[in-house]
């Protein structure tokens, strides 16, 4: 599989692995910022671990991902991945205008939330313009507006143990092979129509540096209107130093968690468990 496509320079993770080569991990074990983010709690591939590391070191916790004018913002913002979920429980929703739609946040908080969207709108918001970029080779600009993921989270007051927050959204990408039991047994395992298996949808994940980045924000308007379904209403996810498909459409619910290793297949995202890297770095 082709990655990482809209990295300009082939010499970039030569350079950042190298960069991370100097620092060595004695002078990561003094820093504080880094011991107290995720790190340590997973075993990453030596390449992203660099990444990872250099964006760490050499960018501040705040550097803020490039924001564009209005003058920039894209004729045409390509809908990606799932554009019309077709998962009854969704469209159920969307025929109601996401009216009955709540955001569901759990785990690892003192206080599990139900959201609806009109709670979301009515918390703090912010607006920004920036670049998507997609690991297929192509970039749109857009303006989001939504709720900081920080506001979020705060209200719902994170537990001690808290490491990463983890998004799962409304939308099927396939279906689990039936296992062998229901296959025996059960006679409409063969009928052959139906998906066999339990549905897999989308899931995503981020550790607490970039949950609590200023331009973290779970987004419901796209352009100056409510986002459209084909870019994942009624909220998604916008993680702006971050590759295309770490922004999560059709989110249904966030959950606060110490480790990924019980999410998917423990890579921590639908895509990272199909081979691609947790940390999309840009
Ligand atoms: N729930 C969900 N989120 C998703 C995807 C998806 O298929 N389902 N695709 C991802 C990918 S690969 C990209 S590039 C962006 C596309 O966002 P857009 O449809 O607004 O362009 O969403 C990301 N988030
Ligand atoms: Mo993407």
């Amino acid at each position: 599989m082709t990655r990482r496509l809209s990295i300009p320079s082939p010499h970039r993770r030569g350079f950042l692995a190298g960069v991370a080569g100097l620092f060595g991990t004695a002078s990561l074990g003094g820093c504080d910022k880094i011991a107290d983010s995720a790190w340590g709690t997973r075993t990453l591939k030596a390449g992203e671990d660099a990444n990872l590391y250099v964006q760490r070191l050499l960018l501040k916790p705040t550097s803020l991902a490039r924001e564009f004018s209005e003058a920039d913002i894209s004729k045409w913002f390509k809908p990606n991945g799932t554009i019309d979920p077709e998962d009854t429980p969704y469209k159920a929703l969307a025929a109601k205008n996401f009216s009955a739609y709540t955001l569901r946040v759990d785990g690892l908080v003192e206080t599990p939330l139900d959201l609806s969207l009109e709670e979301l709108r009515k918390m703090a918001a912010r607006t920004q313009i920036t670049r998507h970029d997609c690991v297929e080779g192509w970039s749109a600009i857009g303006k989001w507006s939504g709720v900081p993921l920080a506001e979020v989270l705060n209200k719902a007051k994170l537990k001690p143990q808290a490491r990463y927050i983890v998004f799962h959204c409304a939308d099927t990408m396939e279906y689990a092979p039936a296992d062998e039991a229901a296959a025996d047994g059960d006679a409409n395992a063969s009928d052959g129509a139906a998906p066999a298996g339990k549905p897999i949808r989308y899931y995503e994940s981020i550790d607490l540096t970039d949950a609590f980045h200023p331009q973290t924000i779970l987004a419901y308007d796209m352009n100056g209107k409510p986002l459209p379904v084909s870019n994942g209403a009624p909220l998604r996810l916008r993680v702006e130093r971050q590759l295309g498909y770490k922004q999560a459409k059709y989110i249904m619910r966030i959950e606060v968690a110490d480790t990924l290793a019980h999410v998917g297949q423990g890579n921590g995202g639908y895509w990272e468990d199909n081979g691609y890297e947790w940390y999309a770095g840009i």
